[in-house]
């Protein structure tokens, strides 16, 4: 498989593994999104165990307001971030 393929259903597995922990397997709980960003994205953003700062997260994801993070509200945070890591090592000088 090729590097973009597999990062693709990475993307995949990861949201899934953490939607499917409670209530509607298809969304992203406050709780949810707090273990996937503790587990995941620990290293990237650092400040996941700050509350204010899930919030903050995850009040910026929720898009249509309905106080969950569905798959298309989560990839266009990993959008946002990829952009952002991308200039950070790339384009910086
Ligand atoms: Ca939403």
């Amino acid at each position: 498989m090729s590097n973009t393929v597999t990062a693709i259903s990475l993307l995949i597995d990861v949201f899934s593994k953490y939607a499917g922990k409670e209530g509607d397997q298809h969304t992203l709980t406050k709780d949810e999104l707090k273990d996937l960003l503790k587990a995941e994205l620990g290293e990237l953003l650092g400040q996941a165990n700050d509350k204010a700062a899930v919030d903050k997260i995850f009040q910026g994801m929720d898009a249509n307001k309905d106080n969950s993070v569905d798959f298309k509200e989560f990839m266009s945070m990993v959008c946002c971030l990829t952009m952002m890591c991308h200039e950070h090592f790339c384009c910086k000088k």
